[in-house]
């Protein structure tokens, strides 16, 4: 799997969302906040089958309403396009448009 090059990264990372680069590695970083735990543990619970199915995991740590999600491609040690694509998906859940 390669890494997004600088190019696609100069164009897809801007696009995304309230996500951020993480600074020792490379990878995408963004913290969730739903309205209690149910509804974060419910967003979790879509996402994750969408990880399987990619078979792409996120890396991510829930405190009551609040997830924190680190992305990144363990195989290329840094980031792809599935990050990407996942990291759209988890928008795409939270927002309530899928
Ligand atoms: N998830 N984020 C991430 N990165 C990977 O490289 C990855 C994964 N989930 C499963 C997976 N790789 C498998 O392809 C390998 O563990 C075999």
């Amino acid at each position: 799997m390669k890494p997004l090059s600088d190019g696609e990264r100069a164009e897809i990372l801007p696009a995304l969302d309230g996500w951020t680069l993480v600074e020792d590695r490379d990878a995408l970083h963004k913290r969730f906040v739903f309205d209690d735990f149910n509804a974060a543990f419910g967003w979790m619970a879509r996402v994750a089958l969408v990880a399987e199915q990619m078979n792409h995991h996120p890396e991510w740590f829930n405190v009551y309403n609040k997830v924190d999600v680190t992305l990144s491609t363990h195989d290329a040690n840094g980031l792809t396009r599935r990050d990407v694509e996942l990291a759209q998906r988890m928008d795409q859940f939270a927002a309530g448009i899928a």
